[in-house]
């Protein structure tokens, strides 16, 4: 009979055209000896190294749908997703910074910019030469942005951007920063800001318990003047910030099943390896059940992804799938990381494994991006009709 590979048990691989493979071996092969080495001293003392983003930069890894003509991979959703898997499976913060330079700072610029916004800044963030941030949450609107009291006041010659963000990945280190705010007609518009305008100023949030490789800040800004050109001319209203999260969200689905299979890994071969009673752990039928539900839910969830994938590139994808993705593969990582937590005994504490640094990330990536609940709310006004969180 065919034999079970516990590693890949649908031929995930089988399903992949060989560009893809490619693409996965190359970030695989990048996350494996670059990352991994770097994560427990990063994640102990909350460091993010901004080398990082050239090293990616260079393998095509930032912004691997956008075009190649400025400077993409011109891949599609499904390479994109697979490099997020490999990321992720390092450390969820390495693929934050990686998916906001990606989806939230170069999609909006490529679907949403002038030429001259094109080619000014995508060039540059594709390399990894330019470190991009997403400025949408503020301090009292988070899951609910329409509501953002950011204000872009139309002055002469440009605007005047006023308000904050809050909780924003890369902002610190960023070079280029993605700002939505209302305008005087009370529309949702998108703005590039350069590091360095005045006015703006990007302090760090220390003492997360989570995500600690990443950096994350605020963004300030006290009457920050930009020039009209600043702002993305092709979109109004919160379809432009939305556009941005279908994208990272498709990415987070993978990226969450990476970091689900590399506790599922070491759970399995420590619970093989370690021995209680005098047989291996994993001999107890309570420890097989618990690997048996992880690599059910894994596969059931990448065989998902894979399809979504599909469906994306084939243009034809309603948002509500993606809100499905994202929340089952958050949901099902952070009771996989749990469960392996749980199984490494008092191993699984200690930050020489990987279980319980993974565990915390995902608290975070079950909350960003649309909590695990907004989410809920979204795939229940579609089969509803009826929107739970409206006024
Ligand atoms: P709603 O009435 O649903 O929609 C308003 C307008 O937006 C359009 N739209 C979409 N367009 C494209 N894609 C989508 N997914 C869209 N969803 C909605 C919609 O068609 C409408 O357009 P129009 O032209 O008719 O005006 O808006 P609402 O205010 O009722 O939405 C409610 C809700 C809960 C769905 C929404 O606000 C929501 O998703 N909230 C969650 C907020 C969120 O996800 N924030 C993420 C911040 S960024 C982040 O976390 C980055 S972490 C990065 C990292 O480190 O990896
Ligand atoms: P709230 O919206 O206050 O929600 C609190 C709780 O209430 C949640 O459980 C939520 O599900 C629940 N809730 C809210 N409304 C309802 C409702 N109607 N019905 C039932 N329950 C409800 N944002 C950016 O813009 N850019 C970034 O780069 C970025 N990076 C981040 C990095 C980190 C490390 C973190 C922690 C956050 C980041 N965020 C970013 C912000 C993130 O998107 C928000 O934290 C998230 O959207 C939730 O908003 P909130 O924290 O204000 O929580």
């Amino acid at each position: 009979r065919v034999p079970f590979n516990a590693q890949d048990p649908f031929a995930l691989d089988a399903q992949l055209t060989a560009d893809e493979r490619l693409i996965r071996d190359t970030a695989q092969r990048y996350a494996t000896d670059k990352l991994a080495p770097r994560v427990q001293n990063a994640f102990r003392h909350e460091q993010t190294d901004v080398a990082i983003f050239r090293e990616m930069g260079e393998l095509g890894l930032l912004g691997p749908t956008i075009p190649e003509e400025f400077g993409g991979a011109g891949l599609g959703y499904v390479s994109y997703g697979l490099v997020a898997r490999e990321i992720e499976r390092i450390d969820s913060g390495y693929r934050s910074m990686m998916s906001v330079q990606s989806s939230l700072v170069m999609v909006p610029i490529c679907e949403f910019g002038s030429e001259e916004q094109k080619r000014k800044y995508l060039p540059k963030l594709a390399s990894g030469e330019w470190i991009g941030c997403f400025g949408l949450t503020e301090p009292n609107h988070g899951s609910d942005p329409a509501s953002m009291a950011t204000r872009a006041r139309k002055v002469p010659g440009g605007f005047s951007l006023s308000g904050s963000k809050m909780w924003i990945t890369n902002s610190p280190i960023a070079d280029v920063f993605v700002v939505w705010a209302k305008d005087d007609a009370g529309d949702i518009r998108g703005f590039v800001l350069e590091k360095g305008m005045k006015g703006l100023s990007a302090p760090a949030i220390h003492g997360k318990v989570g995500l600690r490789a990443s950096i994350t800040g605020e963004i300030v800004m006290d009457e920050v003047f930009v020039p009209e050109d600043a702002m993305l001319p092709k979109v109004k209203g919160l379809k432009g910030p939305f556009t941005c999260l279908n994208s990272a969200r498709f990415g987070i689905g993978w990226g969450a099943l990476g970091a689900a299979e590399a506790c599922y890994e070491t759970a399995r071969s420590y619970t093989i390896d370690r021995k209680q009673f005098g047989r291996p752990l994993a001999a107890n039928q309570l420890i097989q059940k618990k690997l048996a539900d992880m690599i059910t839910e894994i596969s059931l969830g990448l065989q998902l992804c894979l399809r979504l994938g599909r469906l994306k590139e084939e243009g034809d994808a309603p948002v509500e799938l993606t809100s499905i993705v994202k929340r089952n593969s958050c949901g099902k990582a952070l009771d996989i990381a749990r469960a392996a937590r749980d199984m490494l005994g008092g191993n699984g504490i200690s930050d020489e494994f990987c279980v319980a640094r993974h565990l915390v990330n995902l608290e975070v990536v079950n909350t960003y991006e649309g909590t695990h609940d907004i989410h809920a709310l979204i795939i229940g006004r579609a089969v509803t009709g009826l929107a739970a969180f409206a006024n």
